[in-house]
């Protein structure tokens, strides 16, 4: 049976600044996952302590908050056959350094404080950021992509 996953990606500030939200964009398309949701915000105070729960506590936490806060995001959701860890794999790791070349934080970023780009990294918290950005009636899942057609034949 196929995974079929919805994952919650954002163009952090830094990404929207230096002008990557189309690269972006075109790489998880051209994966072939399914755009169902898209808007550009200002991240508020409340939103990123929800976002980033997990690290209340860590030293770089503080700066964490001011730095998704310090400009406007582009909050997305992609859904997908294995989109989650997929999407990671399109990323590369936290930090640009150790990142695989050919990934978007290898090749568009140079130190883990400024990344470019976010990505759930289980179904759990994908549901629990998705819900933080968006309302049930802003995700657009109502038409079949490519990828949608593919997968039905691997059913048959
Ligand atoms: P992820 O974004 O790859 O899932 P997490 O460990 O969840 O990485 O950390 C969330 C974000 O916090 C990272 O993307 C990065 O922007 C920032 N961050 C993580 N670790 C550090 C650190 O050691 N110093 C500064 N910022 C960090
Ligand atoms: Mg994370």
């Amino acid at each position: 049976m196929h995974t079929e996953q919805r994952t919650f990606i954002a163009v952090k500030p830094d990404g929207v600044r230096r002008g990557l939200v189309g690269e972006i964009i075109r790489r998880f398309e051209q994966k072939g996952y399914k755009l169902i949701a898209m808007k550009m915000l200002d991240v508020t105070r409340e939103q990123a302590e929800k976002h980033y729960a997990e690290h209340k506590g860590k030293p770089f936490y503080e700066r964490l908050i001011e730095y998704i806060q310090s400009g406007p995001i582009v909050a997305m959701v992609w859904k997908g056959y294995n989109v989650i860890a997929g999407s990671r794999q399109l990323m590369g790791v936290t930090n640009p350094q150790e990142a695989q070349v050919g990934t978007i934080r290898a090749d568009f970023a140079l130190v883990k404080e400024y990344n470019v780009v976010h990505g759930s990294d289980c179904p759990e918290s994908a549901e629990r950021e998705i819900a933080i950005y968006f309302a049930d009636d802003e995700i657009c899942d109502e038409y079949d992509n490519m990828a949608e057609i593919v997968i039905e034949k691997l059913d048959d």
